[in-house]
């Protein structure tokens, strides 16, 4: 790990792209933002946020890149990727750990989440034989029609402190095997996971000859990201984070008739039905709830059981939750680390507070804990809370391990509840009633990008389209077809023969 830093250390932190000389900066030394580990509080690095001008030579050397990538045969840009996957595959320790460092989430989780650019890896190089269009029979004689996908170029990525290397890794796999360049700006929070990528994979740029500016990195803060949205040079502009930033970014984009991409926050609900079994659902809910610390996306934040169970659940919940260590996450013991900073402890406690207010009572009060091994000031005792009913703070996806209780006497009224939220990422049912569990699936069901039987709401796989609809934004990325999004389409008709009929069956001669 030390050996690893230190490689990173050689490096300065700064905006530019992964290969060769080109990293650059145009900010003073003043104006360098410090990134803190949650884990101890330590100075980790000390980052030059991109100014203007580096911004604007990363998208000039980005746009230049993309005439010579587009013409790579995507196979062979499968083939880069493929070479990138096994990079990761022999870093994956080092990055995991960093990840864990930088992040705070579980050592096992950050290991995980390295997995999951392994995986879209993979996915990517299958893909990139795969970027098929249609075929379509032509109305006129000696006319042939087909549709086919070409690159976007440049894609901008807006990345989470979360998921601070996976959810790039679902974009830029992709697009680039479409044959995009990519400029990462990922969160300030985060910003040595994000280089650490880029040297793990500058060196299959190099050997491969790949153009400078196929994979650049900016950093800083909204104001960077304000760039990437404004700026018509950017085709895509893929943003996860909170729903507020998506808005801002969307609206942008937007204005510019440009194209965007969301993943923005949830608010997931597990139904637990009379019919559950309740070994399976236990530890789901669990792993859920508490998981990255309650930070991801898809973590669970709503459990709404049937009355008849819902006593049982409760102390089953609570014997459950008495168990869990929280505590350096460096340390495989511990199930939970920290938050990610002081503002998300602050946001956590807000909501306890909002709790007893709107009725809420704490089963499991909320705690940030102190002492020796707490320095960091971001460890908080997760929380479970039984609410009347879906009041003002349930409606809002606190970032932090709380997990609200509701009660339903029949079926439709916990579909109702579970879809009476502004967001819509991810949702599970736990039953082994049939009807139930087809049902929760079916159009009137759930009404979340995501949808469960059995198993919880977070921990995703990458072969399938993810994201959610409503608040959450609407985007699909990683996998199933979720490569169209990198592309544009063309139709094309062909005329081979040697009269011109139209369309129509429309009349024009001269
Ligand atoms: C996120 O929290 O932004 O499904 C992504 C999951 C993970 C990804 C979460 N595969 O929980």
């Amino acid at each position: 790990m030390q050996q690893f830093l230190q490689k990173l250390k050689t490096q300065p932190m700064m905006s530019g792209t992964s290969t060769g000389q080109a990293f650059w900066h145009t900010s003073a030394e003043a104006d360098l933002l410090d990134s803190h580990s949650p884990v101890d509080g330590q100075l980790m690095a000390r980052v030059y946020p991109t100014t203007r001008e580096d911004y604007d030579q990363v998208v000039e050397t980005a746009r230049a890149a993309f005439l010579k990538w587009r013409l790579v045969p995507a196979p062979r840009r499968g083939e880069i990727v493929r070479q990138m996957g096994e990079q990761f595959r022999q870093y994956k320790k080092e990055l995991g750990t960093l990840v864990s460092y930088e992040m705070g989430k579980s050592l096992q989780e950050g290991m995980g989440e390295v997995q999951e650019i392994i995986d879209i890896c993979d996915f990517a190089v299958g893909q990139s034989r795969q970027l098929y269009g249609l075929t379509m029979h032509s109305e006129r004689p000696d006319h042939r029609m087909y549709e086919q996908w070409h690159p976007l170029g440049v894609v901008g990525i807006i990345s989470a402190f979360n998921f601070p290397v996976a959810v790039w890794s679902w974009n830029a796999m992709l697009a680039w095997i479409c044959g995009n360049v990519c400029i990462w700006k990922p969160s300030e929070k985060t910003p040595l996971t994000a280089l650490a990528c880029q040297q793990i994979i500058k060196e299959v740029l190099e050997q491969n000859e790949v153009p400078e500016g196929v994979s650049c990195l900016i950093t800083g803060g909204r104001d960077v990201g304000a760039l990437l949205a404004e700026d018509p040079r950017i085709a895509l502009v893929s943003a996860t984070g909170s729903t507020r930033m998506g808005k801002a970014v969307a609206q942008t984009v937007a204005g510019r008739l440009g194209r965007y991409l969301l993943e923005l926050g949830g608010n997931n609900a597990m139904i637990i039905s009379q019919h559950a079994d309740l070994n399976v659902a236990i530890p789901a809910i669990v792993f859920g709830a508490v998981g990255t610390a309650g930070q991801r996306c898809t973590s669970t934040r709503r459990l709404i059981i049937q009355e008849s169970i819902y006593e049982d659940v409760k102390q089953r919940l609570v014997k459950a939750y008495g168990q869990l260590r929280i505590g350096n996450p460096l340390d495989e013991k511990n199930h939970v680390g920290p938050l990610i900073d002081r503002a998300a402890v602050a946001g956590y406690q807000a909501a306890l507070f909002q709790i007893k207010e709107q009725g809420g009572r704490l089963l499991i009060d909320g705690e940030i804990l102190e002492g020796p091994d707490f320095e960091s000031g971001c460890y908080v005792r997760p929380a479970i809370a039984e609410m009347p009913a879906q009041t003002e703070v349930v409606q809002h996806e606190t970032f932090a391990p709380i997990l609200y209780l509701l009660k339903y006497g029949t079926l439709d009224e916990a579909i109702a509840l579970q879809n009476g939220v502004p967001q819509g990422l991810s949702s599970s049912i736990f039953t082994l009633n049939l009807r139930e569990a087809e049902r929760f699936l079916s159009a009137a069901g759930s009404d979340c990008g995501i949808a469960n039987v059995n198993i919880g709401t977070s921990g995703a796989e990458i072969g399938g389209a993810f994201g959610g609809e409503k608040e959450t934004g609407g985007g699909r990325e990683s996998g199933s077809d979720a490569w169209k999004a990198y592309m544009r389409r063309q139709t094309n008709t062909i005329n081979y023969g040697t009269t011109l009929p139209l369309a129509q069956g429309i009349k024009f001669e001269l």
